[in-house]
């Protein structure tokens, strides 16, 4: 029985030897340590031993028993640390090597340079207002002096969704909203950026769908010249402080003055090139004292209030900043092309 219990002894010590997994060295103890196992076998049969026999087998076989027991705590610690030095061995970072960059989004070009716009306006005192941009025929056209009849009306080519409603064409509609919450007393100062929609075949420089920021200062005694000095430092701001800027007289229904506003060209420096087609100017809003009618029709008394108000397109002001030379670059969420606006 002696040899026996060595022999398992043996047995029992190759296997956890051979063990390489946790598992096993589970599986060898119940098979040799176990209530069903060979040395427990062996010890039930110690009644049949005679009484000088049985302490010699007894503690052979628990010598044999703690034997077994200590190679398998001592192997799976063994395997425990082969494991955590496996497992260190496969998480270790090797912080030599470069990061992998997390693509981090940035804002549109477009909204960072209507922000940058709406940024030197709130300094000066506007609030930023905002509108549907599902007009009524009323707002859009009606109380910006332009009635039902009036040509200017087909110069902007509308998306109509019903006889009294479109898409706006510009963000105007939200200027007549705003001045009669003020029941005819000043003063406004507000700009109305957001998307305006024309029925426009897109090209290099047209969008059907684009964005528009317009201004308007309606209080006592706002003269032509507050206009022009708003415009003047606006255009500094946002196109160096060495730009100057041309007042061109023109036409809008809205406002009586108007004028076109020019800034001296950023590529020539005034002297004439390519990009200002040789006039040493470019062309950035148009602006204007607001029209009297407009004044009446939003509840304002045109003999107590005066007013300026200006539009302008921030994606030609993007493509002058930036030089670009396709407003659809703007639409078509090419990543190349917006990604090399990232602020980083
Ligand atoms: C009210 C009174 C006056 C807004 C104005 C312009 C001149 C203008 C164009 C710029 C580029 C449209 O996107 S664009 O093509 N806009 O030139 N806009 S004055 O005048 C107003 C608006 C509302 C109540």
């Amino acid at each position: 029985m002696k040899d026996e219990l060595y022999a398992l002894q043996e047995q029992a010590l190759a296997d956890v030897e051979k063990a390489e997994q946790g598992k096993e060295l589970q599986d060898i103890k119940v098979k040799f340590l176990g209530k069903k196992g060979p040395i427990t076998e062996v010890l039930r049969g110690m009644g049949k031993l005679s009484a000088e026999e049985r302490p010699l087998i007894g503690q052979v076989a628990n010598e044999v028993r703690g034997s077994i027991q200590e190679a398998i705590e001592k192997k799976q610690q063994t395997l425990k640390a082969a494991e955590i030095e496996q497992k260190l061995a496969s998480e270790t970072i090797d912080v030599t090597l470069p990061g992998v960059s997390k693509a981090v989004g940035h804002p549109h070009p477009l909204t960072q340079v209507i922000e940058e716009i709406e940024d030197f306006f709130l300094s000066m005192g506007y609030s930023v207002a905002e509108g549907p941009e599902v007009e009524s025929d009323y707002y859009n056209f009606e109380a910006l002096n332009l009635p039902k009849s009036h040509p200017a009306r087909d110069m902007q080519d509308s998306f109509y969704i019903t006889e009294e409603l479109l898409l706006r064409t510009q963000t105007s509609p939200v200027q007549p909203r705003t001045m009669e919450k003020m029941n005819g007393r000043g003063p406004v100062k507000i700009i109305c950026p957001g998307k305006v929609y024309r029925r426009d075949n897109d090209d290099a420089t047209h969008s059907h769908q684009f964005m528009q920021i317009e201004g308007l200062v309606v209080d006592e005694n706002i003269r032509m010249s507050d206009l022009k000095g708003t415009l003047e430092v606006f255009a500094k701001e946002m196109f160096g402080e060495e730009r100057d800027i041309r007042l061109r007289p023109s036409f809008f229904p809205f406002t009586e003055p108007s004028v076109e506003v020019d800034i001296s060209c950023s590529i020539c420096q005034g002297k004439g090139c390519s990009v200002c087609k040789q006039t040493g100017w470019i062309e950035i809003l148009g602006a204007g004292m607001v029209h009297p009618r407009v004044l009446e029709m939003a509840g304002f008394d045109p003999e107590k209030y005066t007013g300026f108000a200006f539009g302008m397109g921030p994606d030609r002001i993007a493509m002058l900043k930036y030089g670009i030379e396709d407003i659809r670059h703007f639409y078509t969420n090419d990543l190349r092309f917006i990604q090399q606006f990232n602020r980083k």
